[in-house]
């Protein structure tokens, strides 16, 4: 049977100076399953798979060869006990908009049905003119930017931003895709990273600043580096003085789960809280954040708050 060539989502880039997250066990989510085939050919076989698995495929994502596979009502296709469910179909009960939240990544597949509505743009920015026109140093920033290049829109070079996307706002209730995090929101895709995932520390700090500027209150860096930088953790130092959370993994937010994909989870959970409370300092937000995780046996010892984000929890606990 051709499930064999059916495997979850890992790997990669262990050499690189900054990487994507992609490291450890599979990512999984509540109601999604993430797979990635062992090659571009057998992507094809993906809806039979699928079906074998009790689910459908939701979502393609060919640039990584994956799919995402939203199982059949009534059936669970993440282990027990591995740290993905985060009861979002409660919090969306409650709240399904969030703040604007800055994406540091490969980019962002701007057009892609199921983001497009969630992208933002740079209204002071004429696209595709060669100028400059907000006078900001980057030409042609409309859909965000691409810092690697030094102009131009964050569009995507690996597939890795728009994952991330589509896990923080990916669009729902739209008939196609998956749900994300975040009904409506505006994510701005800061590029700094090339087609094969990787970027220089001195990029992810004029990302960073970009970010800032964006007016982004909450900043998702699914990237880690093999070299600590202390310019980049200044950097981060800088986003906190002006009260915006990063999901850089030098600070506490990776530990609320285990799986690799974990920070866009958690940048989305910090802007629907802001966008439920404007007015929450970075202390309150990091402090609600860690407070309602949701403490798990499995995950003690595991994690430093021994438990997985909780997003109801989160958004409906006392600041
Ligand atoms: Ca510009
Ligand atoms: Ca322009």
């Amino acid at each position: 049977m051709r499930s064999a060539a059916f495997i979850a989502v890992v790997v990669v880039l262990s050499q690189a100076h900054l990487s994507p997250a992609r490291a450890g066990a599979a990512d999984t989510v509540s109601r999604r399953l993430i797979a990635r085939f062992s090659s571009a050919t057998a992507a094809h076989r993906a809806p039979a798979v699928a079906a074998r698995l009790g689910g459908r495929v939701a979502l393609r994502l060919p640039s990584i060869d994956a799919v995402v596979v939203r199982p059949r009502h009534g059936v669970a296709l993440a282990p027990p006990g591995n740290a993905g469910s985060i009861s979002a179909p409660a919090a969306w009960d409650h709240r399904t908009h969030c703040a604007k939240v800055a994406e540091l990544d490969s980019g962002v597949q701007h057009d892609h049905p199921d983001l497009s509505a969630n992208i933002w743009h740079n209204a002071k920015e004429i696209p595709a003119n060669g100028k400059d026109d907000d006078h900001n140093g980057y030409v042609d920033d409309y859909y965000g930017v691409n810092i690697e290049a030094g102009h131009g829109s964050g569009t995507d070079a690996d597939g890795h931003g728009t994952h991330v996307a589509g896990i923080i706002g990916g669009r729902t209730d739209n008939a196609t895709g998956i749900a994300g995090t975040c009904w409506t929101t505006a994510i701005v895709p800061v590029r700094f990273m090339d087609s094969r995932g990787r970027g220089s520390a001195s990029d992810a700090i004029a990302g960073m600043r970009y970010a800032i500027r964006s007016g982004a209150k909450i900043i998702n860096c699914s990237f880690g580096s093999s070299q600590p930088s202390q310019a980049l953790h200044d950097a981060v130092d800088e986003a906190r003085s002006k009260g915006i959370l990063s999901t850089y993994p030098t600070n506490r937010y990776k530990v609320l789960s285990g799986t690799s994909m974990a920070a866009p989870f958690v940048s989305a959970a910090a802007a629907m809280l802001l966008a439920e409370h404007p007015g929450m300092s970075y202390q309150q937000l990091r402090s609600r954040l860690l407070g309602g995780v949701d403490r798990l046996p499995a995950l003690t010892g595991e994690v430093a708050t021994g438990g997985r984000l909780d997003l109801l929890r989160t958004l409906t606990g006392s600041p």
